[in-house]
């Protein structure tokens, strides 16, 4: 295959309007990618780019996996559509059985989605239908976090809490949704390995909240496990165990977004197992199909599904999407879990976190570094912000690390990390040799 595939001319560009993107920015400066292999992507003009992010934390077994080429292929062949809705295929039904096999013990079930977003949201319903079919419905309060991230649904902006994703819609939120303080303390916790020492006290934020709002109207909380979007914040040692002993007592559902932490990120299959502590409902996407068709999901304990299951005969949720379970996202998914075994990549992270921890670590005390932080194979980078231009010092060492053949993530002044499971250690003396001469000037 040639590498090179023909430049788009800048009249292209028009018409699509890109997502979380500076639109006009880009397309006055374009970074364009048309090929990816392993652990790597390649511009139209040929030029080698390492994968740091995993596409967007997504190709956990690498790109261009052949075997989810043949699964998806022979799918569409076979059958590429079926209706969700009182019909059923049996890819469907052997996903969510491959998927229950590696939850965490007790989370029993699986309900469809096409994207992280819907997910998030699927879980929010559940959550709230759950109290309501227990005869608890003045549980309606949905609790979420400072700077967390959980898609772009109504649901999700409303119980995140990154405020540029709320604004322009601040009066279309969902009523009734309160957040816990973030968990972010560089001050305390600045250059932690691992879990910082610093914060667990946090979690008491939740009894405060009960205290105000009485958990007779508090349904769920919502979290990631290491929050993502917002520039990777790992949990203080404790946090989630205690957020889930205060749910435990006063009633109220425990969700663990896990879009990014699912599928081997931490070094376990999930972050719920990695820091022992399982929530009610836990939301998938992302690394599920490898990215390679959209997909999403919610797992769900037994206690959960079957308080529905004994509810009255008919359907039991008025919910599901026309792409609920689709059959190629399900063989696309089948294919990635089957890999995922095969090769050990569920617990891969685990073995090349030290490896990974001093690499990053090594940053510390190149110019503008504030924070390194990092779990399994994540790595957060924080750098003081230039007076008056918020991102603008990450951005520029983005473009830079592109332009030098390696893709990270930026959000403001933090730098994400977060390759392939496939990852071999001198890929990763490259990846950070290559950031460590960008923050440099090298
Ligand atoms: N929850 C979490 C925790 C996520 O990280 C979503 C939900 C939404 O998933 P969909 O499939 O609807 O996009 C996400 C998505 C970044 C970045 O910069 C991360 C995401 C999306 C965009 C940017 O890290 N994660």
């Amino acid at each position: 295959m040639s590498n090179s595939t023909p430049s788009l001319q800048r009249s292209d560009l028009e018409a699509l309007w890109m997502p979380f993107t500076p639109n006009r920015q880009f397309k006055a400066k374009p970074r364009l990618l048309a090929r990816a292999s392993g652990m790597h992507y390649w511009t139209p003009d040929g030029r080698q780019i390492l994968d740091g992010v995993a596409g967007l934390w997504c190709v956990n077994a690498g790109h261009g996996r052949h075997e989810i080429t043949e699964a998806v292929a022979n799918q569409l062949e076979t059958m590429d559509y079926a209706p969700p809705f009182q019909m059923g295929h049996p890819p469907a039904f052997a996903l969510a059985n491959e998927l229950v096999k590696i939850a965490p013990a007790g989370l029993d079930h699986v309900f469809f989605t096409n994207s992280g977003s819907e997910a998030v949201d699927t879980a929010l319903k559940i959550a709230l239908a759950w109290h309501r079919a227990r005869g608890d419905a003045t549980r309606t309060r949905l609790i979420g976090r400072e700077r967390g991230y959980h898609g772009v649904g109504f649901g999700g902006i409303s119980v995140g809490g990154i405020s540029a994703n709320r604004k322009a819609w601040s009066t279309a939120l969902l009523p009734g949704v309160d957040h816990l303080q973030h968990t972010h303390d560089l001050a305390k916790n600045a250059f932690s390995r691992g879990a910082p020492a610093h914060g667990a006290h946090l979690a008491d934020e939740l009894e405060r909240l009960v205290a105000l709002h009485d958990a007779s109207t508090i349904a769920a909380v919502i979290v990631e496990p290491i929050a993502g979007s917002t520039g990777v914040l790992i949990p203080p040692r404790g946090y989630l165990q205690r957020l889930r002993e205060i749910c435990d007592r006063h009633g109220i559902l425990l969700i663990f977004d896990e879009v990014i932490t699912g599928f081997g990120r931490t070094g376990a299959p999930f972050a719920a197992q990695e820091f022992g502590v399982t929530p009610d409902l836990l939301t998938v996407a992302k690394g599920m199909t490898n990215g390679c068709v959209p997909m999403g999901g919610v797992l769900v304990s037994k206690a959960v599904y079957d308080t529905f299951m004994q509810g009255p005969d008919g359907i039991e949720l008025f919910h599901g999407y026309t792409y609920s379970a689709h059959p190629v996202a399900c063989a696309a998914g089948l294919a990635t879990l089957d890999i995922y075994r095969r090769e050990g990549l569920l617990t891969r992270a685990r073995t090349l976190a030290s490896k990974w921890e001093d690499a990053a670590h090594a940053l510390k005390g190149l110019p503008h570094v504030i924070d390194v932080r990092n779990y399994g194979l994540i790595l957060g980078l924080e750098l003081e912000p230039v007076a008056g231009k918020s991102g603008a010092r990450a951005f520029e060492v983005f473009t830079q690390c592109f332009e030098r053949g390696l893709l990270v993530r930026q959000t403001a002044d933090i730098l994400a990390l977060s390759p392939p499971l496939t990852v071999t250690p001198a890929q990763i003396d490259e990846m950070f040799g290559t950031l460590s001469d960008v923050l440099r000037g090298k």
